[in-house]
């Protein structure tokens, strides 16, 4: 498969379209290839939550590759060593978790350019056998920056991160998000209604015309997501998917046996 052209998730969203992405949290080149066989618009391999380590990422690239899918990486941290050396391996996109003032989205942005418009630095050891020899040169725009809105203090700043030159899309953490604004109103009630705030961010990030996106952990809250204006949705993740349809398939037998 080639990528040799510029990032096929812009091209999906800039059609008006949605990308429908799942979390890779399985350490696993066979796990991420069975995922990326399954028609993904893109993967993401998660390195905040779950036991995927920088090494695993190599063979998961590796097989996501034998596919369209698109590859994105989710880092533990808005950190820039880390941003630069999954770009170089070869992830076409960074979700960066936990960006909560304009600061903090400036620098998660301009790790994944290179100058002018960011601080890369340049070693794309891996990039150029999927990209070609001339991504050095668009290695700017191919990259897809994602910040992550998901507490109290990226709600106030909205309007600052969103305005942030060269961010490509937002992606709302509804549990991280519920955790902080319930923490914000003091302990609280303790169903805190997220709703109003994925509302107001979905609002924010069309008015900017960034691309939204929000976690769904079922196909019923990704459709609703998806009519909301989301563009961009992450759907449950491998080890959850099979957890879910082994126990499906085990109850099943169970219920038509003694
Ligand atoms: C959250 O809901 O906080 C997430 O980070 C989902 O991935
Ligand atoms: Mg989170």
């Amino acid at each position: 498969m080639s990528h040799s052209d510029n990032n096929r998730l812009r091209s999906i969203w800039q059609a008006g379209g949605t990308v429908f992405n799942s979390m890779l949290k399985i350490p696993s080149a066979f796990a991420a290839e069975i995922m990326a066989n399954q028609g993904w618009d893109s993967l993401t391999i998660d390195l905040q939550h779950g036991p995927v380590s920088d090494r695993d990422v190599f063979g998961m690239l590796q097989a996501i590759f034998t596919t369209s899918t698109v590859p994105l990486v989710r880092i533990p941290w808005n950190e820039p060593s880390i941003i630069m050396r999954m770009l170089d391996a070869g992830c076409y996109g960074v979700i960066g978790p936990m960006i909560n003032t304009r600061a903090e989205a400036e620098a998660f942005v301009g790790a994944c350019r290179y100058p002018p418009e960011g601080y890369r630095s340049y070693g794309p050891y891996r990039t150029g056998l999927e990209a070609g020899p001339d991504y050095s040169d668009r290695g700017s725009d191919t990259p897809i920056a994602i910040a992550m809105i998901e507490t109290a203090a990226a709600l106030h700043n909205l309007d600052a991160i969103l305005s942030v030159p060269g961010l490509d899309a937002i992606f709302i953490g509804p549990n991280d998000l519920a955790r902080s604004l319930k923490a914000q109103q003091h302990g609280g009630s303790s169903e805190l209604d997220v709703t109003d705030a994925i509302d107001e961010i979905i609002a924010a990030a069309q008015r900017h015309d960034i691309v939204a996106g929000i976690y769904t952990p079922t196909p019923e809250d990704a459709v609703r997501m998806m009519e909301q204006g989301c563009q961009f949705i992450a759907l449950s993740a491998d080890a959850y998917l099979l957890a879910s349809a082994a126990g499906q398939v085990l109850k099943r037998v169970r219920a038509n046996t003694g």
